[in-house]
């Protein structure tokens, strides 16, 4: 089932059909047995066609959730983050928390820095070199359960991140620099591991990048990261954790205004941004 978040109101989606959901948004994705209450709102109530018209233009799947992000979690992004650092000393420390335990996690965003599909992004002024990251994005629960999927685009500046590992925050943290949606897929089932991820960048229509990869390629499971996530560290609201990029486009490519960016995760949606 996918839950959106729209101007009418919480909406599931079930076989092409729509179902009016109540609850407000922090009550249901705090809700551990989601997936079973979304079964009996599709058992217990009429479709109502006119909601199709509402998740055409979803509001982003968070209200007062935080978004947090894990790095280096496939073998891709390991090695682009060591070339683009090499200066800086970095062609050890990314190899070394690739290799580690403890993932490395990090605060991306807040509600108001992020947007949705079909909203724009922002390309932060002070950097020439930014990239779009497609990631796979859990919801979790505040009490750490993950009860569903969404697409995560991780916009982030790799010319800052390579100066020095201390610029990451400002790297990756800056006012519309998420986007999350379009909207969670509520499953109790974790996601098969040959789901894939694509990006696709067009620049004047057309296409200027292209590439996939599958879930296969992360090397760290989704409650490995969840679980170092919630150690001494609580989300009364719930929060959504990007689970980091697989696809890094080549390093003579940086986005630019107008350029829109297309993620692509089976199951789940289409995340769709412009850059300005
Ligand atoms: O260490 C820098 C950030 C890594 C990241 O965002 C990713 O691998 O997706
Ligand atoms: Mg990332």
């Amino acid at each position: 089932m996918l839950l959106y978040r729209t101007d009418k109101g919480a909406v599931t989606i079930q076989d092409g059909q729509a179902y009016a959901t109540e609850g407000e948004w922090d009550d249901l994705v705090n809700d551990d047995v989601l997936a079973d209450r979304l079964a009996s709102v599709v058992e217990n109530s009429v479709p109502n066609p006119a909601l199709l018209n509402a998740i055409h233009s979803p509001l982003p799947p968070l209200v007062s959730q935080e978004i947090w992000a894990a790095g280096v979690t496939y073998f891709r992004s390991r090695t682009a983050r060591m070339e683009e650092s090499e200066v800086a000393g970095g062609g050890d420390f990314y190899d070394r928390v690739y290799a580690a335990k403890r993932p490395e996690l990090f605060l991306k965003a807040t509600p108001h820095r992020t947007v949705g599909t079909g909203q724009a992004m922002h390309l932060r002024k002070d950097s020439k070199w930014i990239v779009p990251e497609p990631e796979l994005t859990l919801a979790v629960s505040s009490k750490g359960k993950i009860i569903g999927y969404t697409i995560g685009n991780d916009l982030s500046c790799r010319d800052l991140e390579g100066e020095n590992p201390l610029y990451l925050p400002q790297a990756k943290t800056f006012d519309r620099c998420a986007s999350v949606g379009p909207a969670l897929l509520i499953t109790r089932d974790p996601l098969p591991k040959e789901t894939t991820i694509s990006l696709t960048i067009r620049r004047e229509g057309a296409k200027v990048f292209e590439e996939s990869t599958t879930l296969a390629n992360l090397k760290r499971s989704p409650e490995e990261l969840v679980e170092f996530l919630f150690r001494d560290n609580s989300h009364p609201k719930g929060c959504l954790l990007m689970t980091g990029t697989g696809i890094v486009p080549p390093d003579d490519f940086s986005l630019r205004p107008g350029d829109m960016v297309e993620i692509h995760i089976e199951g789940i949606g289409r995340l769709v941004n412009t850059m300005e």
